[in-house]
């Protein structure tokens, strides 16, 4: 067997990683043949839960799980990790904004930013806490291991759009490509319905109900994640899991000829966004942890408009956290 990959979870006892971790650990991630060393971090409150979470994985008697280290130290769980999770922080309860979100979970970025230096050289960090493109902004301006290195999951919104156009257009979601959510991962966030296709068509031409494609599926996109909390009482979790090792996926395997993913990355200027700030993008990846951002696709006036507003979100947020960065 391979020497082990070794990945932190943070938040490990949380609803998020108890959805992770076991497949993970099970080899459906990284492969019968590739052991993977578990480094799970939370805080003392929550040891209690994470070393019953422990206990199941050992029962499970997963062959390729080589180790599961657990600490309260962000320091000790980062040391030689070649992907960080970041999960752990508040979610967004009923009725809670944003901005209560960005002052409860902010700060606990700026620690984990640091102690990511103790990563691997090959590390690549992705960022799931909300709000998390600015939390995604405070580590990574608070580590020295590599812009490039970081990236916040906006894939939840993209797997939302593409499962509703395929419902929509009576196709399979494999055929729905190309979907790219910019910007944030907020209720400001934009669904592209110009540049997304169905079956090697836009999906324009393929649902023909332009007003539903501009109206009521970038709202239900937008607002997906407040209306689970309304029917279940919790934010998403198991798709929210899902997500994230999709997003990883998307860094590990080659993108297919053509396709595109989203994710939010620092910006170097593509699309006129500011630099640095942490954008959704549609993004292409070789399959070794790199990616590139995919130039040059159009947008109506309209959409403009839309990538705007989120832009705008963005930089308040960033204005809101710059004594973290
Ligand atoms: P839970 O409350 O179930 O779990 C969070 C865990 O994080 C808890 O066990 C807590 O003890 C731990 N924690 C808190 N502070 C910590 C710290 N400083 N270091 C390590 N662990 C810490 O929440 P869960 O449902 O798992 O959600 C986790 C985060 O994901 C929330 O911020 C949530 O808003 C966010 N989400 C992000 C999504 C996205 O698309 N980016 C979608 C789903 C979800 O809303």
């Amino acid at each position: 067997m391979a020497n082990p990959i070794r990945v932190a979870v943070t938040g490990a006892a949380g609803n998020i990683s108890y959805s992770i971790l076991f497949r993970l650990a099970s080899g459906a991630i990284f492969g019968p043949d590739r052991p993977v060393h578990l480094k799970l971090l939370e805080i003392p409150p929550a040891m209690k839960a994470l070393n019953g979470v422990v206990m199941e994985l050992n029962d499970c008697a997963f062959p390729t799980l080589a180790g599961i280290d657990i600490t309260d130290k962000a320091e000790t769980a980062f040391d030689g990790v070649n992907w960080a999770i970041l999960v752990g922080s508040k979610p967004r309860g009923p009725g809670m904004e944003r901005g209560d979100l960005i002052r409860e979970n902010g700060p606990i970025f700026v620690g984990q930013g640091k102690a990511l230096n103790k990563a691997a050289s090959d590390v690549r960090c992705i960022v799931v806490g909300n709000p998390c493109n600015t939390n995604c902004l405070i580590a990574m301006k608070n580590s020295d291991v590599g812009n490039d290195r970081f990236s916040a999951m906006m894939r939840l919104d993209q797997n939302r759009a593409q499962s509703l156009l395929a419902e929509k257009s009576g196709r399979t979601v494999k055929e729905v490509t190309n979907m790219v959510i910019w910007g944030n991962h907020s209720n400001n966030q934009y669904p592209d319905c110009e540049n997304v296709r169905i079956g090697g068509k836009p999906a324009t031409e393929v649902i023909g109900d332009k007003e539903w494609l501009l109206g009521d599926f970038i709202k239900t996109v937008q607002n997906r994640g407040a209306d689970v909390i309304k029917a279940r009482g919790a934010s998403s979790a198991a798709s929210a899991a899902n997500a994230a090792l999709d997003h990883l996926l998307s860094l590990a395997r080659p993108t297919a000829a053509g396709d595109w993913f989203s994710a939010a990355v620092c910006s170097d200027g593509q699309y006129g966004v500011d630099k640095e700030l942490i954008f959704g993008y549609p993004l292409t990846s070789p399959g070794d942890g790199t990616w590139k951002v995919v130039e040059g696709l159009p947008m109506s006036d309209w959409a403009k408009g839309k990538f705007e507003k989120v832009l705008n979100e963005l930089r308040e947020e960033r204005e809101f956290v710059k004594g973290l960065l």
